[in-house]
């Protein structure tokens, strides 16, 4: 007999799956999206990273009644007041386009001196009607070149306080236990075990 629990991931980002896969373990059998057959584009309409992580993974325990886990996560720069925050994935316009996102806040901190910045990730974990988030925050700096072509979204600008390399520069095992994602994992492991 199989212990392993189920989990949907409701992302359509193959990075996420990539990092939670690795974090959450063999314990858990994750299926994403598209292997339970949903194809759909879940609209992002709230204006709140724990609203829209809300959001994804109830439209998936409403539709298909199974166990879902959603992420949503974002990129806070102090003296932007926050932004691009809930918008990270769309800061340029088009949903995703990393460079573009990246290049508009470049531009946006280019006379800033205070660079400061977090990432932060929400995760909703819904389970028999009940309702779980847990967050994960990860502080750092923005740099004012791109470097390093691992990860995705703002990897190549970010550098962890602490840390010399940028994001995009580590590995997923590098990247995992100190990242926003990974924290917030640790909480659900908690929960979860
Ligand atoms: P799903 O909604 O399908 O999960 P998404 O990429 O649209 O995937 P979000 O709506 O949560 O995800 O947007 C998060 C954005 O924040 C993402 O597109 C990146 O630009 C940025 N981001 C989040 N986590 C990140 C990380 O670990 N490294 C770099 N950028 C990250």
């Amino acid at each position: 007999m199989s212990l392993k629990k189920t989990i949907c991931l409701a992302t359509n980002n193959l990075h996420k799956v990539e990092e939670l896969q690795l974090l959450l373990g063999d314990k858990f059998d994750i299926k994403t999206l598209k292997d339970i057959g949903c194809f759909d584009e879940i609209e992002e309409t709230e204006n709140t990273i724990e609203g829209n992580s809300r959001l994804k993974a109830q439209y998936v325990f409403d539709k298909y009644g199974i166990d879902c886990l959603a992420d949503d996560s974002g990129l806070e720069v102090d003296v932007l007041n926050g932004e691009p925050g809930v918008y990270s994935a769309r800061y340029a316009g088009e949903h995703g386009n990393h460079d573009k996102n990246m290049d508009k806040l470049l531009d946006n901190l280019k006379n800033q001196v205070d660079k400061s910045a977090q990432f932060i990730t929400v995760l909703t974990y819904i389970s028999n009607q009940e309702v779980q988030q847990f967050k994960g925050i990860v502080r750092g700096k923005i740099i004012d070149v791109k470097r390093g072509n691992m990860g995705f979204g703002y990897d190549p600008i970010f550098v962890p306080d602490g840390f010399e390399k940028t994001f995009a520069e580590m590995n997923t095992e590098e990247k995992n236990p100190i990242s926003h994602r990974g924290r917030a994992v640790e909480l659900l492991k908690k929960h979860l075990l």
